[in-house]
């Protein structure tokens, strides 16, 4: 490996985090785009004279990732290594920690650090500049109910989990004198916004972690969240290189170029990511979306549409798509239905089984049913009520879930 660079600016660490390669958009394949910024990160590290890598965990979208992605992968930590700049990877929870980790030791010879198993942790990855040592802690996505068995603590909340990590890193860091710290980590922590993309993360309090839980460390490059974000100047999320949602439509994807001088972050600059297409979220009348000259700046972005025309237009999607070929993803909200928009519960509440169906044939095909067809449905609902009687542990059809 070649001498570290000597430069007065410090180390420059580049941190990104949630590829998710494989992962599609509403069925667009997006691996050529992850493809794209493969090939922007490499050229990023390499005009940007970047001395350490760091992926926050969620290389591949699930824990068994398709062949292509696989190969992907497998060509950006190649091309990462043969720039001989040192790669930090750390698993997050849509990796499976063993298929990451999978010859770590050997690729790890490679400059290439694969940090998937929490006895890991207080393992760092120690990268020189001119002002001494920097010691990168792998601090892979920790599952609450698997170590706090483990480490035999009292909480199995991520809070705790993450605090017990954070023991060990500083306790390895106190036997390191005059050593900075750069931590890599995939949870959620407090303070931070999540988007729609993130599956399985779970809403409320309990999924987060303090951000006081890391004081005294450096950098934390976070992966978890797929917005970029900063928690403090010490603290942030990369974000995912692409948008895996619409609701990360207005979001500037790509990663975080961080320099670390000789007493922490000294300057922290966003690097966008290419955009494969454009992502946008209209509303509005059919014939006025169709028409409104505004929006031929749309008329190659990826759509989410939510049609308010008060009656269902025929043929929508195939309408849409002869302007917007990309539209992707469309929904109704007609005018003048109640704006409150009550939940399905407490539309069907207090009205009979028939009143339901029959509601439900008039509005999907916007006639009521005649006497003739009323009849059978009332005899349909009827035959269920029956059924029901012989087989009471069935529930009853109105018992609405939370809508
Ligand atoms: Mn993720």
């Amino acid at each position: 490996m070649s001498a570290p660079r000597r430069t007065v600016r410090g180390m420059r660490l580049l941190h990104t985090s949630d590829w998710h390669l494989g992962r599609s958009f509403h069925r667009e394949q997006l691996l050529d785009a992850q493809a794209a910024f493969v090939d922007h990160l490499v050229d990023t590290v390499r005009a940007e004279r970047v001395e350490l890598v760091v992926v926050a965990g969620d290389v591949y979208d699930r824990a068994l990732p398709p062949v292509d992605a696989v190969r992907l992968a497998d060509e950006a930590l190649t091309r990462l290594a043969a720039l001989r700049v040192p790669v930090v990877v750390i698993a997050g929870n849509h990796d499976s920690a063993r298929r990451l980790g999978f010859a770590a030791e050997l690729i790890a010879a490679a400059g290439v650090h694969v940090r998937s198993d929490p006895v890991d942790i207080a393992r760092p990855v120690v990268v020189d500049d001119e002002h001494g040592p920097v010691a990168v802690y792998g601090v892979p996505y920790l599952e609450p109910d698997v170590l706090a068995r483990a480490w035999d603590l009292a909480d199995r909340t991520h809070a705790a989990v993450a605090a017990e990590a954070m023991r060990r890193v500083a306790a390895d860091l106190a036997t390191r004198p005059g050593t900075r710290s750069v931590m890599a980590a995939h949870m959620w922590v407090s303070g931070a916004s999540p988007t729609d993309s993130e599956r399985d993360i779970t809403v409320g309090g309990v999924a987060q972690v303090p951000a006081t839980t890391f004081a005294g460390i450096d950098y934390v490059a976070l992966g978890h969240l797929h917005g970029r974000q900063q928690i403090s100047p010490a603290i942030g999320y990369s974000g995912s290189p692409l948008a895996y949602s619409f609701s990360e439509a207005r979001q500037r994807k790509g990663s975080w170029l961080v320099d670390l001088g000789p007493r922490g972050v000294r300057r922290l600059d966003h690097v966008d990511a290419p955009v494969p297409r454009r992502l946008g979220v209209l509303r509005g009348h059919l014939d006025a979306l169709l028409a409104d000259p505004a929006l031929a700046r749309h008329e190659h972005s990826w759509l989410q549409v939510t049609l308010t025309d008060p009656r269902r237009p025929a043929a929508a999607m195939e309408r849409l798509r002869r302007r917007f070929p990309h539209a992707l993803v469309l929904q109704l909200d007609p005018d003048g239905a109640d704006t409150s928009r009550p939940s399905w519960t407490r539309r069907i509440t207090g009205r009979s089984d028939p009143e339901i169906v029959r509601d439900f044939v008039h509005v999907v095909r916007e006639a009521a049913p005649d006497d003739e067809e009323s009849a059978l449905l009332d005899a349909a609902c009827s035959a269920v009520r029956h059924a029901r009687v012989d087989d009471p542990g069935r529930e009853r059809l109105t018992d609405g879930g939370s809508g």
